[in-house]
């Protein structure tokens, strides 16, 4: 039968196709699909989060089920984030797009499809001691280089994001600084 996993959880995404000044944030923000059997993870996998030519900027999101990946839902309010930048080494093709055509056209860095394959493979797998605090995860496609971001929930509990960080450069094997921002800080 299915291995189910301990929770739901719900892969979202937001893809940007163009910079629309004036627009709310939050429009293109859509819900996959949630799950909670190992099955249905990985089917969802190769179909949801796969490497691709992507136009504009990108997240991809796997968040608790009931948990939006917004400031304003309830569980993220009081919350930040852990934040991993990683580098993007511009292809040819990108360079052509990007000043010759002056199209924004990214593809997801083998580092951060390698890193968020790790972690989410951790969160559903509740590795982390304090999953409790976690919220979910973002894989984000960006102009000035692809990043990755942990939200916790209760940004004043110091002890318990400096566990999270812990355990989470020891998951994604990253020895550099990564930094904790405060969602609240935002508004
Ligand atoms: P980002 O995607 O976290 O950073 O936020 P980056 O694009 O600089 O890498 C970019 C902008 O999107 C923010 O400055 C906000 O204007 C908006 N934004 C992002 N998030 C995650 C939220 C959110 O949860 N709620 C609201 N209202 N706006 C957001």
């Amino acid at each position: 039968g299915p291995h189910k996993l301990h929770r739901q959880w719900t892969f979202w995404y937001d893809i940007q196709s163009k910079p629309k000044p004036g627009a709310a944030w939050g429009t293109s923000l859509k819900k996959a699909y949630t799950f909670d059997t190992v099955e249905e993870f990985w089917s969802l996998y190769d179909q949801v989060f796969r490497p691709s030519k992507l136009q504009g900027t990108a997240d991809f999101h796997l968040f608790k089920a009931g948990v939006e990946p917004k400031w304003e839902d309830p569980e993220c309010a009081n919350g930040g984030k852990w934040t991993v930048p990683c580098s993007r080494k511009p292809t040819f093709e990108t360079m052509w797009l990007e000043t010759v055509q002056h199209h924004y056209y990214y593809f997801l860095s083998d580092e951060v499809i390698r890193r968020f394959s790790i972690c989410l493979m951790a969160l559903i797998g509740e590795q982390f001691d304090e999953t409790e605090d976690i919220c979910g995860i973002v894989a984000s496609v960006r102009p000035r280089g692809d990043k990755l971001a942990l939200w916790t929930r209760t940004a004043s509990n110091e002890a318990v994001q400096v566990n999270i960080g812990k355990k989470w450069k020891d998951v994604i094997d990253y020895n550099d600084k990564i930094t904790y921002t405060f969602h609240l800080k935002r508004y």
